[in-house]
């Protein structure tokens, strides 16, 4: 008989809505080894919750995300809270025996993350298991471009190019919300887009990112309170409150393997809505990719008649392309959400094998610690910062 997880997920914003696509989707089009179902979902207010949960299917709401995670009848804690949760809700989520998997970036802090990855070893000694939520890994398009490299298509790589660029704060009207304040958020685009570039580049380069010196920039410091909304709030009196985050991350990445890396995460890239794009460039070929049309990969070969060379764009929807076969026949493409399902197709999976699933707290926390040295570049007038290795943690 297939083996039922009942998952407890916590939080309810854009996070919740894309996660729960996930946890319907992935059972109803995958054959999975294990059935995920939508127990409860948990939110501070709970007229707002309950409507989540009639809106996205799940079968419970509550508003006390601590009884939840010690309830008996729940086998999974899917963490899509502001950032300022991550730590409290997973650690507890996991020394109370609940496989977790926590949205990114996976910590405020670096001390939070190293915690977090504590606890990740002290559970998977009882078979406890734990992801962070780096979902684009999971887009056909990014693995297949990986598997690429492996096999050496493009040959050593020297050069990567990664840039995550957005366009919502422009508006100086877009009101102030926890995304915008360091004790809720960590950072600004370096931690929520920044995030998945450097997560991406260590994914698909298999090297790690070694050294970094960025520049980071607030445009603009203050906005206005949402009153209607319940949060954030500002001082008292003021129709402001502070940004206290950056708007744009530029930095310099040097690899494990020496190549160097230009990572760009912007708000403010005018004109850009979710522009992730990454280009790999090795002495035998470049691959590159681009959100924006996420179903294809373009390849460059050196090894082509040097009069027929130029980028050729592959269609990432074969059955033969990671996760397709579940899909639809070739050319039948994929979107933004179909991350989400494929997230919950491994994770379920690796429970289910009893095996460790990808990007585990530890990969959470070596990007954390990037995000953390960028900082320290920015502060120190972008002197190049080391980047610890993320080895085994303490328990
Ligand atoms: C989720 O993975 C996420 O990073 C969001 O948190 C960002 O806000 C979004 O723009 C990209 O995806």
């Amino acid at each position: 008989m297939t083996r039922t997880l009942r998952v407890a997920m916590i939080g309810h914003g854009f996070m919740g809505a894309a996660h729960s696509v996930g946890w319907r989707q992935a059972p109803r089009v995958f054959d999975l080894p294990g059935e995920p179902e939508m127990a409860v979902i948990v939110g501070r207010n709970a007229s707002s919750v309950r409507e989540a949960a009639h809106k996205w299917g799940w079968a419970e709401a509550a508003t006390d995300w601590r009884a939840v995670v010690a309830r008996d009848d729940i086998d999974i804690v899917d963490i899509v809270t502001p950032g300022d949760s991550h730590a409290a809700i997973a650690i507890a989520a996991l020394d109370a025996g609940k496989h977790v998997l926590c949205e990114k970036p996976l910590a405020n802090t670096v001390d939070e993350a190293e915690a977090m990855a504590d606890a990740a070893v002290r559970a998977a000694k009882r078979g406890v298991r734990s992801m962070v939520g780096f979902t684009y890994r999971r887009v056909p398009a990014v693995m297949f471009l990986r598997e690429l490299i492996a096999e050496g298509v493009v040959g050593d790589v020297q050069q990567v190019r990664a840039a995550y660029r957005q366009d919502w704060l422009v508006d100086r009207s877009v009101p102030l919300a926890w995304r915008l304040q360091k004790e809720h958020a960590g950072s600004g685009a370096l931690g929520d887009i920044g995030a998945h570039i450097v997560d991406m580049t260590q994914f698909v380069t298999g090297s790690r990112v070694e050294s970094v010196s960025g520049a980071l920039d607030t445009i603009v410091r203050e906005r206005p309170l949402n009153v209607s909304g319940s949060e954030p709030t500002g001082t008292a009196g003021s129709n402001f409150g502070a940004v206290t985050v950056d708007d744009i991350a530029i930095f310099t990445g040097r690899l494990s393997n020496r190549a160097l890396v230009s990572f760009e995460a912007s708000r403010f890239a005018t004109g850009r809505k979710n522009a992730l794009t990454i280009e790999v460039s090795g002495d035998k070929g470049a691959l590159a990719f681009d959100m924006e049309d996420l179903n294809s990969l373009n390849f460059y070969d050196r090894a082509a008649p040097e009069d027929r060379r130029g980028f050729t764009k592959i269609l990432v929807t074969d059955g033969t392309h990671p996760y397709i076969k579940a899909w639809w026949p070739a050319g039948h493409l994929l979107g933004y959400e179909h991350g989400f399902s494929h997230q919950v197709v491994d994770l379920v999976t690796a429970i289910v094998k009893g095996a460790d699933p990808q990007p585990s707290f530890a990969e959470g926390l070596s990007v954390q610690r990037v995000l953390a040295a960028v900082e320290r570049s920015n502060q120190n007038e972008s002197a190049w910062v080391h980047v610890a290795a993320a080895v085994e943690t303490s328990a």
